[in-house]
């Protein structure tokens, strides 16, 4: 293995050879990009070494899906695309959940698999881990690309970062075929190979007349409301959106990943009068947040309409930077195609200074609610239940983040992300990283791990304990790599809860339900992290503060009442079976 970027051949005297190992590094390198997420073998192994040696931080997982996501979260964190890399076929495949869920969710990352030989694969004569990859990835990302001559390495890898965060941003897969490693050239051609891409994410300034039709219609408006959603919080454009906020007096709504691009606690934060709001507002701003599922597909009851297909009669205005976002699922009356910090600035300037803010009846209507609401909320967060509850647990955490802004916050769960979104309080933009578009499980360890490799913060990652087994062995990772990450499970011994029955009476336990009182802090503790027991409140918060305090990984075992909890959390009714209650 040669462990150089540059080296004079054996065979023709004095010529400076550079190989495809060395090509891609700093084909990467000169791109900004200095960590890889990925994990080793057949044919990239050594091109792990020699990434490390060459200066990257090349973090090594026990499964490639965990890698991935945390190459999607390293994306959107810093709106450069995280790179995962794995080996071909079955490491491939299970790097691509993370790539298609990293499209799905909008968030720049690429995946780099190596392949094996494209003329066995072609002819289907059975190569070591043969496969496709290519045709198979194509459909699940963004762009797909194979690199097959050392001096294209260089289009290559500018190709993929370009597709990965130019307009809406993806996942990119990037196939490199074993025999390119290997291949050598002049090392001041490889040089000149190589491209640094210019303005990778190019602004998308909206047109004058769309900005135009955008302010007339909030400035009718008599129950105007924002939506914030993840792509206003990846655009990193907080200081214009804090702007547009306050200078409009709007009334705001944040969605799971946009907590915190304004404090949870500013007073025009609509969070806890969500239901009160969606079907009483009569013009929606919606910024970087997609009328999906997630918002009832902008209709129904959620909207005030009178039936779950009804249109509740709001006006929309919409900014995303993808044109064909526009009309999806109802129509958008005046969209603003653009990116977010181009779109605020030009509504900021077309607004001037005279705003006017909207009525006061709909401003206190707003407040009263929220009002009663917050008490509400103080009341059930005051109890102090045995066995804990939710909400006596997640009150330890929200004092926790409260103490502690600059933390990161991973979520994922049923019960254990609902609770913990509507409980825990953010303060600073693009902390909370949950399960997003798709609502899947087993982000939790890849997103802590890239949280606190990218952020250099603690990362505290809420877990519901179903959810926190599919990464769960990343526990290793985390302690391997000593990052200051407190894993809190809250643990009521099932999917959802632990008290399901085997509806035939037999003798294996429900589909739903675990091993009574597992152990899980002893995980932690088996590789040399620590590990804790908290039965209550004050054990669950004495048990954070050190970990925040130590920095040391630390898994709690937060044992909740196994009664808690309901059938998915808060989205029961898209169960088939609740068709039948009706
Ligand atoms: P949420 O789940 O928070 O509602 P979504 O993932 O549904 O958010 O929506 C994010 C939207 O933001 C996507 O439609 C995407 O095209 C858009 N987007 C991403 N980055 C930008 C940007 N820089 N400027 C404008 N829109 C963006
Ligand atoms: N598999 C994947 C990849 N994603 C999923 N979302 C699911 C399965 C189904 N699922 C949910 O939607 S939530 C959940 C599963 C298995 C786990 C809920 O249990 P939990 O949380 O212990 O993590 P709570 O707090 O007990 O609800």
């Amino acid at each position: 293995m040669n462990n150089k970027a540059e080296f004079v051949s054996e065979n023709a005297e004095s010529q400076v050879l550079t190989d495809g190992f060395h090509l891609v590094i700093d084909a990467l390198k000169l791109n900004g990009i200095n960590t890889i997420y990925g994990l080793p073998g057949i044919p990239i192994t050594d091109f792990t070494r020699m990434a490390q040696g060459e200066g990257m931080r090349v973090i090594s997982f026990r499964h490639e899906q965990n890698a991935g996501n945390a190459a999607a979260i390293a994306g959107f964190m810093t709106g450069k695309p995280g790179i995962c890399l794995t080996v071909s076929a079955p490491g491939f495949l299970n790097g691509l959940t993370a790539l298609a869920n990293a499209t799905t969710n909008c968030f720049p990352m690429i995946l780099i698999s190596g392949s094996s030989e494209r003329e066995i694969v072609d002819l289907q004569q059975g190569d070591y881990e043969e496969m496709d990859q290519l045709a198979i990835a194509k459909p699940l990302c963004k762009a797909a690309f194979r690199v097959l001559h050392a001096e294209d390495i260089g289009v290559g890898i500018a190709r993929a970062i370009r597709s990965a965060v130019s307009g809406r941003p993806g996942g990119v897969y990037l196939d490199l075929p074993a025999k390119l490693f290997a291949q050598t050239m002049d090392a001041v051609a490889g040089r000149n190979s190589l491209i640094k891409v210019v303005d990778p994410a190019p602004h998308q300034i909206p047109g004058a007349e769309a900005v135009q039709r955008a302010i007339d219609l909030l400035k009718g408006a008599k129950k105007p409301l924002i939506l914030l959603g993840k792509g206003a919080a990846y655009a990193q454009a907080d200081d214009l959106l804090r702007t547009l906020v306050e200078k409009s007096g709007i009334p705001y709504l944040p969605m799971s990943m946009a907590k915190g691009i304004l404090p949870d606690t500013h007073e025009q934060s609509a969070s806890a009068a969500r239901s009160f709001v969606l079907p009483e507002a009569d013009v929606v701003l919606l910024i970087g947040a997609r009328l999906n599922w997630l918002l009832s597909h902008g209709k129904g009851k959620t909207w005030g309409g009178k039936s779950s297909k009804d249109w509740g009669g709001q006006k929309f205005i919409q900014i995303d930077i993808s044109p064909t976002e526009m009309d999806s699922n109802v129509r958008i009356d005046a969209p603003l195609v653009g990116d977010v910090g181009s779109c605020v600035s030009a509504l900021l300037a077309g607004m001037g200074n005279n705003w006017p803010q909207p009525p006061a009846e709909w401003l206190n209507a707003v407040a009263e609610r929220k009002n009663k609401n917050v008490a509400k909320m103080a009341e059930t967060l005051a109890k102090d239940p045995s066995p804990m509850n939710f909400h006596s647990a997640l009150n330890v955490v929200r004092d926790i983040v409260k103490a502690n802004p600059d933390a990161m916050l991973v979520n994922e769960g049923a019960n254990a992300l609902d609770f913990t979104r509507s409980i825990v309080d953010m303060y600073k933009p693009r902390k909370r990283l949950d399960v997003g578009t798709w609502g899947v499980m087993g982000i939790g360890m890849g997103f802590a791990v890239a949280a606190a490799v990218e952020s250099g913060q603690p990362v505290i990652a809420v877990e519901g304990d179903s959810a926190f087994g599919f990464s769960g062995m990343e526990v290793e990772t985390i302690c391997r790599y000593n990052l200051p990450v407190c894993v809190v499970i809250l643990n009521n011994n099932g999917v959802y809860r632990g008290t399901d029955k085997n509806l035939s009476g037999g003798s294996d336990v429900a589909p739903t339900v675990f091993v009574k009182d597992s152990r899980y802090e002893k995980l932690m503790e088996a590789f040399g992290g620590v590990g804790a027991y908290a039965t209550t409140p004050a054990e669950l918060r004495k048990a954070m503060e050190e970990a925040i305090k130590s920095r040391k990984p630390t898994l709690i075992n937060a044992i909740i009442d196994e009664t808690a909890g309901t059938e998915s959390g808060r989205i029961t009714s898209l169960n088939p079976a609740a068709a039948l209650k009706k």
